[in-house]
């Protein structure tokens, strides 16, 4: 009978808020688990990109609707080596909320991120439903780091993105770093991983980048420090004048790079999700921590 009842409930906004505020204390505990990035926030975004960024236009497959990423092979893709830690991270929040879906559960997870460490409001609302190892996508459809404009570009626009909106997702890597052992690439990106801000952009453009001497990836690094890193794909958005218009806006211009960034991330998290699956017509905005 209990069963049955929690197959049946009908949760509320208010439901969706206290798995929220359950998520940030759990973000927020790195530190008790000795995890070094100070927070799960950054691989957490990861987690929901990669859950979102399989999507495919044109076939409408992929996305963030079935959470496949629970399933062998897509758990094993190279791309998501490392997600893991940050699946395992939000299982027993799964637990605890039975009735969420993994789908929403984790771009949940990425919007609270996002939130907490001091981005701009995601809209979001749930709707997502848990699917079937069959409806894994095949690999290669996130974007590879060591790849030039025209890759990031045919990787996006199946997604259905413009080259605006590339250049204001790719700003999330203010948060985190690169880690060698799962993308084989190291190192963070500002030197603030644990707050959002507009300083990837700001370092792309200010920094002299020079190819970084190791054994690894291709990688650069910065001249003055060397403690800084960025990706092939990112310093190709200084390369492309399309791209670099974009990189100059949200460099100047943090409000506008929140606006934006705010914008193609809540679209991203609904990608492949039918319309008709959303409980809310419009999505919602969740309180931060601090606002309860
Ligand atoms: Fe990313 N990203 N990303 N990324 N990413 C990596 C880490 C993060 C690419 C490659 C990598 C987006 C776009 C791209 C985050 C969010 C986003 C890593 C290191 C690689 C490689 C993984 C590791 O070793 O731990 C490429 C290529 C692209 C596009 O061309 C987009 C879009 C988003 C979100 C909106 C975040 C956050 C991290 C840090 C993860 C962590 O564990 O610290």
């Amino acid at each position: 009978q209990a069963a049955k009842v929690a197959a049946n409930y009908v949760p509320t906004k208010e439901d969706y808020q206290k798995v929220y505020n359950r998520i940030a204390e759990v973000l927020d505990s790195a530190a008790d688990k000795e995890y070094d990035d100070g927070s799960y926030g950054p691989v957490v975004v990861r987690l929901a990109w990669h859950s979102s960024g399989t999507y495919d236009k044109e076939t409408n497959t992929g996305g963030s609707n079935y959470a496949t990423m629970r399933f062998e092979p897509e758990a094993t893709h190279g791309a998501n080596a490392g997600l893991k830690v940050a699946r395992d991270v939000l299982e027993p929040i799964k637990q605890e909320f039975p009735w969420i879906s993994y789908g929403d559960l984790w771009t949940l997870a990425g919007v609270t991120a996002i939130q907490e460490l001091g981005g701009p409001k995601i809209p979001w609302r749930p709707g997502r439903i848990d699917g079937f190892a069959a409806q894994c996508t095949p690999d290669g459809r996130l974007p590879d780091a060591s790849q030039g404009a025209d890759h990031v570009r045919n990787i996006f626009y199946r997604m259905g993105f413009n080259d605006q909106e590339i250049v204001a997702l790719i700003g999330a890597h203010a948060l985190g770093r690169c880690h060698s052992d799962r993308s084989g690439f190291e190192g963070p990106w500002t030197f603030s991983p644990t707050s959002v801000t507009n300083e990837f952009y700001k370092l792309l453009l200010n920094e002299k980048w020079v190819w970084k001497k190791w054994n690894g990836p291709k990688q650069l690094e910065d001249k003055t420090t060397h403690s800084l890193m960025m990706l092939p794909t990112d310093y190709v958005l200084t390369q492309d004048k399309s791209f670099k218009k974009w990189v100059k806006a949200y460099a100047d211009s943090e409000d506008l790079w929140f606006k934006d960034f705010s914008a193609a991330v809540s679209r991203l998290f609904e990608l492949g999700v039918p319309t008709q699956q959303f409980v809310a017509s419009e999505p919602w905005i969740m309180k931060n921590t601090d606002e309860n």
